[in-house]
């Protein structure tokens, strides 16, 4: 057994962080990561193409001007090996994997409310006992494999794109499947396509992606962004998403057809998510999204050679930006290859894995190899499957019944001194997760210290605060149009989850304030307890 004033479970760009900074608070931290090493999804998701769709120079930790000078970006969106690298510098740099028990798993989270203290169960049988518990587990950290019949029949090789083999893959020659079109088979299929002799990519719903335009980054922008990253990093903390886009103020109703036009084009050509706030409502009006929407449809039939290929490949039905919008490099023009098919889930579904390869509703199909790009148990999946019990004995499990949820997103009711970075309830997956992230990370330690300094040893949000946030919470999605795809946001892409929309959609800048000034007021929401 282990004792640590404070348990961090994850090591990913939370974890490092929250690491680093009680560490600096004078607090002994023990922290558990199931990886062989530092990185989360960074560390997990090395399939082909794989990378960050917010800028580099954005999604980076801005807590140390030094660090944040001395280290190059190579691309405008940097691929997987090189955030990796950059995670591994700063576990280096601040000299964090002491702490960190690597290939570790956490399988049982119980609060003793005698002890007042977390005893943190493991799969290696290596127990933590802390005074605190941080969840820096992630919003996309377990992968969703679909049940199909006869998975495991299939001869050939299997891989999910958040589970890939470190050796790396090579599909040369090879007659390959990529099941799923969100980001990770959007990114994927392009590169895959170059190497396979076949690939057959099989989609359920066809997604909005918009062109990274990526493009290496020169010494001279980067000697810009760094002359003013303080500036840059503050406007990111105030702004709705935590990153640099560039605004438009004008409602898509309000401009001309040639301006609506213009706006859109404009964007598409600096590439990235700027394409979906064209206009100011395009998240909170359905016409103005039906205008972008429209927009990128014209945009796969201008790409896709094939009237109807380009049709299969178009979303309808559903607004831009209610599921997570892809950020692609020729992903669409890649159906323009004669080695390239793609098969509609809607129209033929899969009915069963053979010995050889995939039946569909009407087809036969061989592979060598089966990619499966179908995404995670968003949000809450990873906390569900550890067994989490706080005060009481009540269960996370049965807290979350009806959808996750945590006062200010941080801090779930009923498990006092636990905290979940970028939890469910706070801006987490709409926003830059490096600024979200670092802004949790200060505010937790923050707490804690403030807990220590003032003789407080349990800290833990009512149930009457996590209910009145989580109401706001809702009030606020409820005039956009974010919860109205059946999305990983809401649960709808695993069987059987229960629907819920647990993110904070005020904008970062906004919750920020609301989250200090919760703190300013003495933690006001929280029951604070002396010994
Ligand atoms: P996503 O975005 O959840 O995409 C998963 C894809 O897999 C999506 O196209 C799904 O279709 C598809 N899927 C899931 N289950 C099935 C089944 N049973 N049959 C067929 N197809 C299925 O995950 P990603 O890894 O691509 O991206 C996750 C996030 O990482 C991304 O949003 C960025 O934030 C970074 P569906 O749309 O559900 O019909």
């Amino acid at each position: 057994m282990r004792d640590a004033d404070v348990v961090v479970v994850g090591a990913g760009f939370a974890g490092l962080y929250a690491i680093h900074k009680l560490r600096q608070q004078g607090f002994r931290v023990a922290a558990i990561e199931a990886g062989g090493d530092v990185g989360g999804t960074w560390y997990w998701n090395r399939y082909p193409g794989c990378r960050c769709d917010v800028e580099s120079v954005d999604y980076s930790y801005s807590f140390d001007p030094e660090l944040e000078q001395e280290w190059n970006w190579s691309e405008r969106y940097a691929p997987q090996p090189e955030i990796l690298a950059y995670l591994n510098h700063v576990a280096d740099r601040y000299d964090l994997r002491r702490e960190i028990l690597f290939n570790t798993r956490v399988i049982s989270v119980h609060f003793d409310d005698e002890a007042a203290r977390w005893r943190v169960g493991t799969d290696t049988g290596e127990e933590i006992v802390a005074q605190w518990c941080v969840m820096a587990t992630g919003c996309l950290s377990t992968p969703n494999t679909p049940g199909y019949p006869g998975i495991d029949r299939f001869a050939g090789a299997t891989y999910h794109t958040a589970q890939w083999p470190h050796e790396g893959v090579d599909f040369t020659g090879q007659r390959v499947a990529v099941i799923g079109t969100g980001s990770s088979g959007i990114q994927a299929v392009p590169i895959i396509a170059e190497q396979a002799a076949d690939l057959v990519v099989f989609q359920r719903t066809p997604n909005y992606s918009v062109p990274a335009q990526n493009q290496p980054l020169s010494d001279d922008y980067l000697a810009e962004v760094k002359a003013r990253y303080r500036e840059r990093r503050q406007q990111n903390r105030e702004s709705f998403l935590g990153m640099h886009l560039v605004p438009n103020d004008k409602a898509a109703a309000a401009c001309t057809e040639e301006e609506r036009v213009s706006a859109m084009e404009a964007r598409w050509a600096v590439g990235g998510l700027g394409v979906v706030g064209s206009f100011p409502d395009t998240m909170f009006d359905r016409k103005a999204n039906d205008v972008v929407a429209e927009f990128v449809r014209s945009k796969i039939r201008a790409t896709v050679g094939n009237p109807k290929v380009a049709e299969a490949l178009s979303p309808k039905g559903y607004a831009i930006g209610s599921k997570r919008v892809c950020v692609d490099t020729e992903y669409y023009a890649t159906f323009n290859r004669n080695n390239v098919r793609l098969v509609d889930l809607r129209a033929t579904p899969i009915e069963e894995f053979t010995e050889t390869g995939i039946r569909t509703a009407g087809e036969t199909f061989a592979f060598d190899t089966i990619v499966f790009a179908t995404g995670f148990d968003a949000i809450s999946g990873t906390l569900l499957r550890m067994d989490i019990r706080g005060r009481a004995g009540r269960t996370l499990r049965d807290e979350w019944a009806s959808g996750p949820k945590a006062y200010l997103g941080v801090a779930p009711a009923g498990f006092p001194n636990l905290f979940i970075v970028t939890g469910p309830g706070s801006p987490s997956v709409l926003s830059n997760m490096a600024v979200s992230i670092e802004q949790h990370v200060e505010w937790i330690t923050d707490c804690i210290s403030f807990a220590r300094h003032e003789g407080y040893s349990l800290v833990e949000a009512t149930d009457d605060a996590q209910e009145q946030w989580m109401m706001q919470v809702a009030a606020v999605a409820g005039v956009t149009v974010w919860p109205s795809g059946d999305s990983w946001y809401t649960g709808a892409n695993i069987d059987g989850k229960v629907r819920s929309f647990p993110i904070f959609l005020g904008g970062v800048g906004m919750y920020r304030q609301l989250c200090a000034d919760v703190a300013a007021k003495g933690y006001e929401g929280f029951t604070l307890n002396r010994p």
